[in-house]
């Protein structure tokens, strides 16, 4: 039987057609595996990198626990050239900072009020939020003075709060009524409270701004005077040229004061070692944070 020469050369050019089509979907299949082998690759990079880094804050934290580990001592800092990794540690005390639950509860809520009118908010406001957490942590039902209890929350469409126990989380301290503004002001309150301290701000560690919310009476330049002889002559808090005051009388008579009800709120000796540790390698960092008072571990996050 004879074909017809068109139709031969059209089922050629079909045939042609249908070549070049499987090439080409071919040829994105390879592209695409190839994507994919790639991504995937470096998605086993980054797993393994992060392990590393995770190694290293877990070998900076083991040093940093040792009671004979000071914050200045250089075996906080490690750096391994022939991989671009290492970790670095800092150790201080939980007792640096403002112990939330305590001063809520032992009648220092002006500790709080301080702070929050010295990061901007106004007298009212901030004796509003402190009052809301002093409602937010008693068991009762009573509305403080400028505070807010389950119908003010219902109120606002916010059924279930206050919680009416003690803080246990610092984010749950977010949920507190008026603690929006506060954030606003300071996005990084949370690195001026702690909830796992003995209920005492260390004058030797504290900052500024927490010293100064302690003692409201004394002057902020001389606050200021007091931290720049406290961390030496390289202005760092936490390194070996810090003068380290002994007792929280030899502080009140260096800031001109002699403040007795805040005695048992203040100490020059924390108790709570806090350690952060960073460990990296690469582009990839771990941070592990842990509390401990003696050998009890008190809180931990790693991120
Ligand atoms: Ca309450
Ligand atoms: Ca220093």
């Amino acid at each position: 039987m004879q074909i017809p020469v068109n139709r031969l050369l059209n089922q050629q050019g079909s045939s042609l057609v249908a070549v070049f089509w499987l090439i080409g979907v071919l040829g994105l299949s390879i592209l695409g595996a190839a994507k994919f082998v790639a991504l995937d690759a470096q998605w086993i990079k980054g797993l393994k990198s992060t392990s590393i880094a995770r190694n290293h804050a877990a070998t900076g934290l083991a040093i940093a626990s040792h009671p004979a580990i000071t914050p200045a001592d250089p075996l906080l800092r490690w750096l391994n050239p022939a991989e671009t990794g290492g970790y670095t540690a800092e150790v201080s005390s939980e007792e640096a900072l403002i112990p939330l639950n305590h001063v809520l509860f032992h009648g220092r809520k002006e500790v709080v009020r301080n702070l929050f009118i010295l990061w901007g908010l106004s007298p009212d406001e901030a004796s509003s939020v402190v009052d809301a957490m002093v409602d937010w942590t008693d068991e009762n039902d009573l509305t403080s003075l400028h505070g807010a209890e389950a119908g003010d929350y219902s109120d606002r469409g916010q059924d279930g709060f206050p919680f009416n126990r003690p803080f246990q989380t610092l984010e749950e301290v977010e949920f507190v009524m008026g603690m929006r503004e506060v954030k606003k002001l300071k996005p990084n309150w949370k690195e001026y409270f702690t909830l796992w301290s003995v209920g005492q701000i260390d004058l030797n560690e504290a900052n500024e701004e927490i010293i100064a919310a302690a003692l409201s009476s004394v002057d902020v330049g001389r606050i200021a005077e007091f931290a720049i002889y406290r961390n030496g002559l390289d202005g760092i808090r936490g390194t070996l040229d810090d003068q380290h005051f002994t007792s929280v009388s030899d502080v009140l008579v260096f800031l001109g004061t002699t403040p007795r009800p805040d005695l048992p709120l203040l100490t020059v000796r924390g108790s709570t070692r806090r350690i952060v540790s960073t460990g990296f390698f690469n582009d990839y960092s771990v941070k592990i944070s842990e509390t401990r008072r003696g050998n009890d571990l008190l809180w931990r996050s790693e991120y």
